[in-house]
């Protein structure tokens, strides 16, 4: 190990796992050391959770445990102790986690509900109504906080607890969301938010980022003094606790304000200025891009949260991501390769069949009730509901990211789908733009190791600005870009019209 080598830990704590990046900066330019994930179903089966959540018999309740998390937490800090990497040059460490999940805790720090909502639950319609009405209706809760009311959002969970559960609520001095929980567990105290997340709560004031009384108001009694303060997103937030230290013989390395994956994962693909887009084909699906200023969807459709660079992040949110994916392979008992050569083996525009593939309520658009439909496709055509599925979401991804107002050139595929360039290819088509992967998989959690070097850089004599912190590690592989074929992406210009047409005709009829 070199003398000057600095190392950063990046943690990344999703629906489904929990995922570490070691890197190290020598010289300006970053390597990757060491990375490792922690699957939380096959690691923690005694918590019984299916990708990561807990079973309910309410199809549109979604929770998870935060003693589960926390237990991955420490295993994973056992891990990178025991990665064979000196950590002693250990600097900084930063994470991100699922956005809108929240935890619950006494005065003494015990959880005062076990379980910790998460943003697939959709089960909050009424309190959405409720915190809308009291703030002044849609368009004005949007215009400050940057969304309409959604169900997932942390505001309106946090209403239904005090309505179910009064005196859990009463009892909670602490709210954290799944970011700020786990940053709190390094710190050992109680850390603040950054404004990437705190925006996905319909709680916080976009213009001053901090929180805005009215909403709180609509939201819960005694509000204001249970949520953590919320701080810039590259503050050094604390250093790491004494117990993980004499545990795990760590340094005490600096904390770096934890923040949602989504705006973790704009710095873990190079997104550090606008002009282009990043499709994170995950969980949930998203697209996303870097607004200089805050631009609130007049259809209701999408967010504006705040972003690592201090900017605004224009974002476009499907629940139905990768496991509708994995719903339409396994419904046709196909592997990955077999779903690759049903891609190939149909034209561009499945003959204008259509799928839409709302195995889950979906958030975008919104659809209340689950419930696969089809337009002109068999569900027994194995190949048709392959590109079905593909070119259903590809097109909503485009339809509905239309509000953000930017003309996609260049997008930026991360996620695990988007090791599948038959996929891309379908993306690239659909979009008509340039699409490029990226050298390291797992964007989020790269995101977290870069915000950490940037914000102990920004706090030296010697800061890195944003450009230079993406440059090698998260650019884009150049010989990786798959170029749109143009008659495939006239093909898409009229069916994604068609598609629209049909969602509005389907959703009116839920
Ligand atoms: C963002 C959202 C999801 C989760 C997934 O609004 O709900 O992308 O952050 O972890």
């Amino acid at each position: 190990m070199s003398p000057h080598q600095r190392c950063y830990l990046g943690l990344d704590s999703s629906t489904q796992s929990l995922s570490a990046i070691l890197i190290a900066v020598t010289g300006g330019r970053a390597e990757v050391l060491w990375q490792d994930a922690m699957p939380f179903d096959e690691t923690f089966p005694e918590f019984g959770t299916s990708h990561g959540v807990l079973p309910s018999d309410d199809p549109l309740v979604r929770v998870s445990s935060p003693e589960m998390w926390v237990r991955a937490l420490e295993q994973m800090l056992g891990r990178v102790t025991r990665c064979g990497i000196d950590i002693r040059s250990l600097c900084a460490i930063s994470g991100c986690a699922q956005q809108h999940g929240s935890v619950y805790l006494s005065s003494t720090g015990a959880l005062t509900r076990s379980v910790a909502p998460i943003w697939m639950d959709s089960s909050t319609r009424d309190e959405c109504a409720e915190i809308t009405a009291a703030v002044g209706g849609a368009a004005v809760l949007a215009q400050r906080t940057g969304s309409r009311a959604y169900e997932r959002f942390t505001g309106p969970q946090i209403r239904k607890f005090h309505k179910t559960e009064p005196r859990a609520y009463a009892d909670t001095a602490r709210i954290h969301l799944v970011s700020s929980f786990l940053a709190s567990q390094l710190t050992g105290d109680d850390a603040p938010l950054d404004p990437g997340d705190a925006s996905g709560m319909n709680l916080m004031d976009l213009a001053t980022q901090d929180w805005w009384p009215l909403a709180l108001d609509a939201t819960a009694p005694g509000l204001a003094s249970k949520l953590p303060r919320i701080v810039p997103s590259a503050t050094v937030i604390g250093t790491l606790a004494p117990r993980w230290q004499s545990r795990f013989g760590l340094p005490s390395a600096r904390i770096v304000a934890w923040t949602g994956d989504n705006s973790s994962s704009l710095v873990g693909t190079g997104l550090v200025a606008d002009g282009h887009m990043v499709v994170s084909l995950g969980t949930s699906d998203t697209i996303a891009g870097i607004m200089r200023e805050s631009r609130v969807d007049p259809g209701g459709i999408g967010h504006v949260f705040g972003a690592p660079t201090g900017d605004f992040m224009g974002i476009t949110v499907f629940k139905n991501g990768s496991l509708a994916r994995e719903r339409v392979r396994d419904a046709y008992g196909l592997d990955w390769a077999g779903f690759s050569s049903a891609l190939r083996s149909t034209p561009p525009g499945n003959y204008g069949r259509l799928m839409f593939p709302w195995f889950d309520p979906e958030i975008t658009p919104d659809v209340p009730v689950a419930g696969v439909r089809r337009v002109g496709l068999e569900p027994d055509d194995v190949p048709g509901n392959v590109r079905g599925v593909v070119e259903a979401q590809m097109m909503a991804m485009a339809n509905h990211s239309r509000w953000m107002g930017v003309g996609v050139r260049r997008i930026h595929a991360t996620g695990g789908a988007a090791a599948n360039r038959d996929v891309l290819q379908v993306m690239a088509n659909v979009f008509d733009a340039d699409v490029y992967q990226l050298p390291v998989g797992n964007s989020a959690c790269l995101g977290s190791a870069l915000r950490a070097w940037h914000a102990d850089a920004a706090s030296s004599p010697d800061p890195v600005p944003w450009p230079d912190i993406v440059r090698n590690l998260a650019a884009p592989v150049e010989s990786s870009r798959v170029t749109p074929d143009a008659s495939a992406a006239a093909t898409y210009a009229d069916l994604r019209r068609r598609y629209a047409e049909a969602e509005a005709r389907l959703r009116a009829a839920v």
